[in-house]
């Protein structure tokens, strides 16, 4: 067996997996595992990734969890463009430094402001107080504006000049708040000019095709109680 991806498109880090490797044509079988309906927790995905998470890969009896160990994995074995993830010392580093803030900063805003906004209110049937909405809002402003005067600056993507897994990274997150209706990028217009550049250079196909399950997500039909109690202590960690 080759290539296997285990992927939930709902999910921004398997978004970005996607389009890597439909990008860069690597050839992969795509097994998806539906989160909401629990699918991370059956014996046979426990056994590719006994920590319950997707994105997952399996090559033949090589099994790796994580996003960013999976793109970079790919990365090397399929010898992707160099701009990617760049050989360069000091361009490399600049991949990885925002790759190691992203995952404590901007993903879990994304993750709650998108929660909150949509998946409480519509899917799951929760009410989400006022306060709680209007602070996880305005931690997600803040770090979109680390995210522009940090790594952004001046340039055309996140790390230099050239689009790189730290652009895919980030789109693939800024997504999960648009899709509920969050209109980041409307005061902030040199971060959407750099969305219109990612969106170019993967190519406007390929991210609508990765960002269909997620744009269709408020339309959702309401989780029954199964599901409602089977998600509980996830959603509990976005409020
Ligand atoms: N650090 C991990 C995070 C993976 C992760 O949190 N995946 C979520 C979807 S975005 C998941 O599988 N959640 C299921 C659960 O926790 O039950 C990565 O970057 O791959």
């Amino acid at each position: 067996m080759g290539l296997e991806l285990y992927l939930d498109l709902l999910s921004q880090p398997c978004r970005a997996v996607y389009i890597f490797a439909k990008k860069n044509r690597i050839p992969f079988e795509l097994r998806t595992v539906d989160l909401l309906q629990g699918q991370n927790h059956s014996d046979e995905f426990v056994q590719v990734n006994p920590l319950r998470k997707v994105p997952a890969l399996k090559d033949g009896d090589f099994t790796l969890a994580e996003s960013v160990a999976i793109l970079l994995y790919l990365a090397r074995k399929y010898e992707a463009p160099d701009h990617w993830y760049p050989q360069d010392l000091q361009a490399r580093a600049r991949v990885d430094e925002y790759l190691s803030w992203q995952h404590t900063a901007l993903r879990m805003s994304c993750t709650r402001a998108m929660w909150q906004k949509m998946m409480f209110p519509v899917f799951l049937g929760q009410r989400v107080p006022p306060e709680t909405l209007a602070n996880t809002l305005a931690e997600l402003d803040r770090c979109l504006q680390l995210l522009e005067d940090k790594f952004l600056k001046d340039q055309d993507f996140l790390a230099g000049p050239h689009i790189s897994v730290a652009d895919l990274v980030a789109i693939t997150e800024l997504m999960h708040p648009v899709s509920a209706g969050c209109d980041i990028f409307k005061s902030r217009p040199k971060l959407a000019a750099w969305r219109q550049r990612v969106e170019a250079a993967v190519g406007e196909d390929l991210f609508r095709e990765a960002h269909a399950v997620l744009m269709k997500a408020k339309d959702l039909p309401p989780a029954d109680t199964a599901v409602k109690e089977r998600l509980k202590p996830l959603a509990q960690l976005f409020l």
